[in-house]
C-alpha cells in the first residue's frame, strides 16, 4: 500500500469515530431522535472491504451503517442531517440512523430488518447477471442475522445461480445484548458457507489490511467468475446495540480488552513503523476530520426542517389511501390529493372531504 492510500484509508476509519462520536454527544443532547447504532470499534471492517471495490460496484447494509456511507464517498453533511431530522438529509430527513443511502454511489443502504436484505442482495447479484456486467455486490450483516431463514435462502440461491455477491458478517459476538455463544450452535460463523458450497475466508475485523486481503479475493472472484463468498469479519463494537443500551450482558474488562486491540491505532501503528507517516502527520489528520465534523454540525443546525407537505412525499401508499383520522382537515393533505397521481390499477377510491 502506498503513501497516498494509507493515509485516505486511515482518514476514513478516523472520520467514522469522530462522526459516530459526535452523534452520541448529538443524541444525548436530543438533537438526535429515534435509533442510533454506533460503528466505533468495528471502522476497519467497512473501510477495508469498501477499498477493493470499484466505483460501479454496489454495497448494501443492516441498520449499523454510518461507516460505509462514509467509506463510499458520501459527504458527512447530509448524513448528520439525516440523523437530526433535517430536509438536507441523505433521506430528506425521513430515514435517520438505519437508512443512509447513496444510490449514484452504489450504496443501497442500510435496513432495520436483521437479514431482511439478504435476499435484495441476491437480487442485486441477479441483477448484474441479467445486464451481463462485471460489477460485484457487497452485503454486510451482523452475527444476529446468521439464524434467519433470509440468510439461508440467499446464499442457496446465490450458489445455485452463482450470483456475484460477497456476504460479509460483522461478528461483534453479540446480537441485541445475547451474546453469540448462547444462540448459534456453530462458533466459526463463516463455515456457515460450506452448506451451500460457498468458499467461506476468515478475517481479523480489526486490522484494516486481514480485511482488505480477504474481501479482495472475494471480489476477484465474483468478478471474474460470478462466485458468492462469505466472510467472517471478527470485530467488536466499544458502545451499547444502540444509545439506549447499558451494556450489561458483557464485562467493563472485557471492552477495555477489545479497546487495546484498537484497528485506528494498529493501522496508525503499521503507517509510522513503515515509515508512511509520523505520530504528528495523524496528529494533524485528526485536527482536519475533527474541523469537518463541526462544519457539518453547522450546516445541519442552519438546515431546516422537513416541511408537513413533505409527509406525503416518498411513500408506497398513495395520498388517498393515508387514513388518518381528521387528516382531510390538513391543507396540505388536500394538496397532496390534488396533486399525487394514484396507479390506473388501484380500485377507484374517492375520499370523503369533509366541506
Ligand atoms: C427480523 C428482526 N428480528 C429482530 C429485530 C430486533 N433486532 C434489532 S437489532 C438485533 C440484533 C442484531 O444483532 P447483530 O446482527 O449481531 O448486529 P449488531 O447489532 O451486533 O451489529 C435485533 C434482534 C429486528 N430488527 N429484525
Ligand atoms: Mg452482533
Amino acid at each position: 500500500m502506498n503513501k497516498e492510500e494509507a493515509f485516505r484509508l486511515y482518514r476514513q476509519m478516523q472520520l467514522i469515530r469522530r462522526f459516530e462520536e459526535r452523534c452520541a454527544q448529538l443524541y444525548v443532547e436530543g438533537k438526535i431522535g429515534g435509533f442510533l447504532h454506533l460503528y466505533i470499534g468495528q471502522e476497519a471492517v467497512g473501510v477495508g472491504a469498501i477499498s477493493t471495490l470499484r466505483a460501479d460496484d454496489y454495497v448494501i447494509a443492516y441498520y449499523r451503517d454510518h461507516g460505509y456511507s462514509i467509506a463510499r464517498g458520501t459527504n458527512i453533511k447530509p448524513l448528520l442531517a439525516e440523523l437530526c431530522g433535517k430536509a438536507t438529509g441523505i433521506s430528506r430527513g425521513k430515514g435517520g440512523s438505519m437508512h443512509f443511502y447513496d444510490v449514484p454511489l452504489g450504496n443501497f443502504g442500510g435496513d432495520g430488518i436483521v437479514a431482511g436484505h439478504l435476499p435484495l442482495a441476491a437480487g442485486m447479484g441477479y441483477a448484474i447477471r441479467l445486464r451481463n456486467t462485471d460489477q460485484v455486490c457487497l452485503c454486510f450483516f451482523g452475527d444476529g442475522a446468521i439464524n434467519e431463514g433470509a440468510f439461508h435462502e440467499a446464499l442457496n440461491v446465490s450458489a445455485l445461480w452463482n450470483l456475484p455477491v460477497v456476504y460479509i458478517i460483522e461478528n461483534n459476538r453479540y446480537g441485541m445484548g445475547t451474546s453469540l455463544d448462547r444462540a448459534s450452535s456453530v462458533k466459526e460463523l463463516h463455515q456457515r458457507g460450506e452448506s451451500y458450497g460457498i468458499p467461506c475466508y476468515e478475517a481479523n475485523g480489526m486490522d484494516l489490511q486481514s480485511m482488505q486481503k480477504a474481501v479482495a479475493q472475494a471480489v476477484e472472484l465474483a468478478r471474474k467468475e460470478k462466485r458468492p463468498t462469505l466472510i467472517e469479519a471478527e470485530t467488536y463494537r466499544y458502545r451499547g446495540h444502540s444509545m439506549s443500551d447499558p451494556g450489561k450482558y458483557r464485562s467493563k474488562e472485557e471492552v477495555e480488552e477489545m479497546m487495546r486491540h484498537d484497528p485506528i491505532l494498529k493501522f496508525g501503528k503499521w503507517m509510522i513503523d513503515n515509515k508512511l507517516a509520523k505520530q504528528a502527520d495523524l496528529d494533524t489528520l485528526d485536527k482536519d476530520v475533527i474541523a469537518e465534523v463541526d462544519e457539518a454540525q453547522k450546516f445541519t443546525e442552519e438546515s431546516p426542517n422537513p416541511t408537513p407537505e413533505s409527509l406525503y412525499e416518498d411513500v408506497y401508499v398513495k395520498t388517498p389511501y393515508i387514513n388518518i383520522p381528521g387528516v382531510q382537515k390538513d391543507p396540505a393533505w388536500r394538496l397532496a390529493v390534488e396533486t399525487d397521481r394514484v396507479p390506473e390499477s388501484y380500485p377507484a377510491f374517492v375520499p370523503k372531504v369533509e366541506a
